[in-house]
């Protein structure tokens, strides 16, 4: 049963939100995705967001660009949270879809991060430490996670220092 439901709103956007699922399949949690557009099929989108609840995903990310609708209109129809995903746009560079997406109005949230891969990569982590809140075994996970991004660095000290 996927925990996580991956939406984009093109195949275009599949070579940013890959980075989404690759760190959900690192961490281990479960997911689904689809390219639905809010522009080119609103009715699927809303059916998406008012059947996800219900059928056990418990975290919606959701990769748009440009005009970047998708995430806050699946909010607006979900008590699910939403991970908005801005893709760099080739005319504005990905500003046009992180305004379109963090500009959200009061009462209707979308936790939107950085633009491209950065942000697709951290939507996937957010994602799991919103399970991990509620799921020891994806705490342990993310604890791995942190450790090894320590060592990491770690190396790049002993790397300066040699
Ligand atoms: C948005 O329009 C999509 O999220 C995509 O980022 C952008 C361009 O879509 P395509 O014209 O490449 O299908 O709906």
């Amino acid at each position: 049963m996927a925990l996580v439901g991956v939406i984009m709103g093109s195949i275009s956007d599949w070579e940013t939100m890959e980075h989404t699922c690759s760190m959900l399949e690192e961490l281990e949690i479960s997911y689904e995705k689809q390219v639905i557009s809010a522009h080119r099929t609103p009715d699927d989108m809303f059916a998406y967001a008012e059947s996800a609840k219900e059928k056990g995903l418990k975290v919606i990310i959701a990769g748009a660009g440009g005009a970047a609708h998708l995430p806050g209109m699946v909010a607006a129809k979900t008590t699910l949270p939403v991970i908005g995903v801005p893709v760099q746009s080739k005319s504005l560079d990905g500003m046009d879809s992180l305004l379109s997406i963090v500009q959200m109005p009061g009462g209707v949230p979308v936790a939107t991060v950085a633009i491209g891969k950065a942000g697709a990569k951290n939507a996937g982590l957010l994602a799991a430490q919103m399970i991990g809140a509620f799921d020891d075994q994806t705490a342990s996970r993310l604890e791995a996670y942190q450790a090894a991004q320590r060592k990491k660095v770690a190396e790049m000290r002993d790397q300066l220092a040699d």
